[in-house]
């Protein structure tokens, strides 16, 4: 069986590459671009084929690999996947994820490779969500509040699309928020994590920089995650969208009192304004009852445990 992986040096790919190896019969390939940071899959290179040449703008590149590859699942994940950046570089976000998509999925036309895929979407697409809406639904009408949130929009519509046109065997997925370990440093569980254990290194003043704290997400551990992308991309429906979530909230403010009930060190918290955006969702709780009822999936980490192995891994890494 063979598993491609778009963005596999990226939080969640080095995850599902752990999980692949730990599994016998699959033979795992990634792309990642040129130059990129191949840090979080260090210890796992000597185990898949890693094509670390490939930007998915590129539907040259895209094409060579695919038709060196000839995958049976592709697990689509490579994008710009961080909400603030989608402010100060809007066109760029709309272009790799949106055109990087059409270029895998007209490159796999153009091949006549029909394998299965699993494109990641977000629960940024709902947006704007009412009171009543709450747990919200692969219904739900899709409001966006960032451009990141419309580029997931676009990608989610593509796959429906392809599917729809040319019989493409494309999953659609909505994950809400995900951390845990190598989760990228600019999103707010690890940002805070990584400032906590600067300050036991004494690398930073006993000061904690923070955001916006009264937003709401509803987290799974990204190991919980890869699981239920993987039970999804055998057991769901080609064209069908799914939730992925753990069906519970905790505001910024709860995380950040839970990450700071891990370390012995005196903490001050300081609002910066640099860190608020300019329009957020106040709160996004998910409903996947539609995906459990298929794949059975129950997400098993404690959220305590995921921020303490996120503490940790910084304590490691620093
Ligand atoms: O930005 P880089 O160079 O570190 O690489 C990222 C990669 N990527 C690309 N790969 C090929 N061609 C491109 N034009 C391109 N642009 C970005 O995608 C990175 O290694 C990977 C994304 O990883 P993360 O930013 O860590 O995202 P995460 O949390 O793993 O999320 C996976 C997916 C994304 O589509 C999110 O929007 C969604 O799940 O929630």
């Amino acid at each position: 069986m063979k598993v491609l992986i778009t963005g596999i040096a990226g939080f969640v790919g080095s995850h599902f590459t752990e999980f692949f190896l730990k599994r016998k019969n699959i033979q795992v390939y990634g792309i990642e671009r040129w130059k990129a940071s191949t840090e979080n899959i260090e210890h796992l290179k000597d185990k898949i084929d890693l094509y670390d040449e490939c930007d998915i703008n590129d539907i040259v590149s895209m094409r060579d690999i695919l038709k060196k590859t000839t995958p049976d699942y592709i697990i689509h994940l490579a994008a710009q996947s961080f909400v603030p950046t989608s402010w100060t570089a809007p066109a760029e976000t709309i272009k790799t994820n949106i055109i990087g998509e059409v270029n895998l999925f007209e490159a796999l036309r153009s091949l006549k490779l029909n394998p299965r895929i699993i494109v990641a979407g977000s629960s940024e697409e709902y947006g704007f969500v009412k009171k009543e809406e709450l747990p919200i639904r692969e219904t739900n009408p899709l409001r966006p509040l960032s451009p990141y949130a419309v580029s997931k929009i676009g990608q989610d519509f593509l796959g429906y699309q392809y599917y729809k046109s040319y019989g493409m065997n494309i999953i659609r997925t909505r994950a809400f928020n995900h951390t845990g370990p190598r989760r990228g440093e600019s999103f707010v569980t690890s940002n805070f994590a990584k400032q906590i254990a600067m300050i036991e290194k004494g690398k930073q003043k006993p000061v904690i920089l923070v955001g916006s704290l009264s937003a709401k997400r509803d987290f799974t551990d990204v190991r919980d995650m890869v699981k239920a992308y993987w039970a999804i991309m055998q057991k769901g429906v080609p064209g069908e969208v799914y939730n992925i979530c753990s069906g519970r909230t905790y505001a910024v403010q709860e995380v950040l009192d839970m990450l700071l009930s891990f370390t012995k060190k005196r903490v001050t918290v300081k609002k910066d304004p640099a860190r608020m955006r300019p329009s957020d969702v106040p709160v996004l709780l998910g409903d996947c009852t539609k995906m459990k009822k298929i794949t059975g999936w129950e997400p098993e980490i404690p959220f305590k445990k995921t921020l303490e192995d996120l503490l940790d891994y910084w304590r490691r890494k620093l």
